[in-house]
């Protein structure tokens, strides 16, 4: 990681969408990475529900109410600690919003072409897509900028929606004259499985909207689950290869190798090293044990928050008072800039 530009003071921001129950993806991918960042700098986690209606209409207001209360507690069990970083649902907060607004306005037709992850997400059907996952970039770098945040931890996926977002701060500061306003934040892209790929199909990432459970293993998974998951991911009939390059053309493999990397906080290399020519289930259940015993004690302490949603809409009503309180001074600024009603 490289230091911030001077002018910014380092501040950290990320979110997830309530869509679905977190899975070892936005574990290893984004969130265990949040969690260690509270040791380097100020944090602001959000439950990212406008983005989660791009894609989903809930059929119940509860039902979302819901999903964001089990997000906020996924990221608490998981170690994010709301005494110390601020931790908050993004619809609280209307400055995103109104931000997000003027960078719809900012951003070009061609930059939000080019988004890779609208065209997987939408495939053949483009025309049925929301316009609202349309412009999601625009949203993100509106969550991010109006805090002036500089770091960013994200999965491998959401790297290309960072870049973007450094393309809109950089065109609203030409464009407005306004040098150095917002900062051009940086991606934090740590650890070893910064992509983890469905269980299922190793070409595709593991997500949250699968229509397959047994394509992830959820943060809320019991023991029993998360073993048997891991037995019937996918694999091809070789055994594990000697070396790299025998991964190659072995998605199913590699993504497990990897998985078993993370886990254990040891090289890939390492791990091919150990289980060279092996057949996959005895691999397979030194996995499952790995994997039981990093989720097993997040979901438990998920069920304990789960139990009391007062709590958590304390925690969650607290951190939008103050989130909204560092937004208010950057967005007026920004509004002054264009000349809009400030
Ligand atoms: N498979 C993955 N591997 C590594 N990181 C991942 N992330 C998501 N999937 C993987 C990271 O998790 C964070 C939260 O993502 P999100 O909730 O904003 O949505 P997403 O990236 O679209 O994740 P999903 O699980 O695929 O959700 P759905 O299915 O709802 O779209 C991000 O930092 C992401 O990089």
């Amino acid at each position: 990681m490289s230091d911030a530009p001077a002018k910014h003071q380092p501040l950290v921001f990320s979110g997830m969408q309530p869509t679905n129950t977190l899975h070892l993806g936005n574990y290893l991918g984004a969130l265990k990475n949040w969690v260690k960042l509270q040791d380097q700098m100020p944090c602001i986690y959000c439950v990212v529900d406008m983005h989660a209606i791009t894609a989903v209409a809930y059929a119940k207001p509860d039902d979302l109410r819901t999903a964001v209360r089990e997000v906020a507690a996924a990221y608490i069990a998981a170690g994010v600690d709301p005494k110390r970083s601020i931790l908050f649902q993004q619809s609280a907060v209307p400055a995103h919003a109104e931000l997000a607004w003027i960078f719809n306005c900012v951003a070009r037709l061609g930059w939000m072409d080019r988004m890779t992850q609208f065209k997987e997400k939408t495939g053949k059907h483009k025309e049925r897509a929301s316009v609202g996952l349309y412009t999601y970039p625009t949203l993100m770098a509106a969550d991010i900028l109006v805090y002036k945040a500089t770091h960013v931890p994200v999965g491998e996926d959401q790297k290309q929606h960072l870049e973007l977002t450094r393309d809109v701060a950089q065109k609203f500061n030409n464009d407005y004259g306004a040098e150095d306003f917002f900062p051009l934040p940086e991606a934090v892209v740590l650890g070893t499985a910064t992509r983890v790929m469905s269980l299922r199909d190793g070409s595709k990432k593991m997500s949250k909207s699968d229509d397959s459970d047994m394509s992830r293993i959820n943060l809320t998974d019991d023991a029993d689950m998360v073993a048997q998951k891991i037995r019937k991911a996918r694999t091809d009939p070789n055994p594990l290869p000697d070396d790299e390059k025998g991964l190659e053309g072995r998605p199913e493999a590699e993504n497990l190798i990897n998985i078993f990397a993370a886990l254990a906080g040891t090289p890939r290399s390492d791990v091919i090293a150990r289980f060279a020519g092996q057949q996959f289930s005895g691999f397979k259940n030194e996995l499952a044990d790995l994997a039981v015993a990093e989720i097993a004690p997040i979901a438990e302490k998920m069920r304990r928050l789960l139990a009391d949603p007062a709590e958590l809409d304390r925690i969650l009503a607290d951190g939008a008072e103050q989130a909204a309180a560092l937004a208010a001074p950057i967005l007026r600024e920004t509004k002054r800039l264009v000349g809009f009603h400030a």
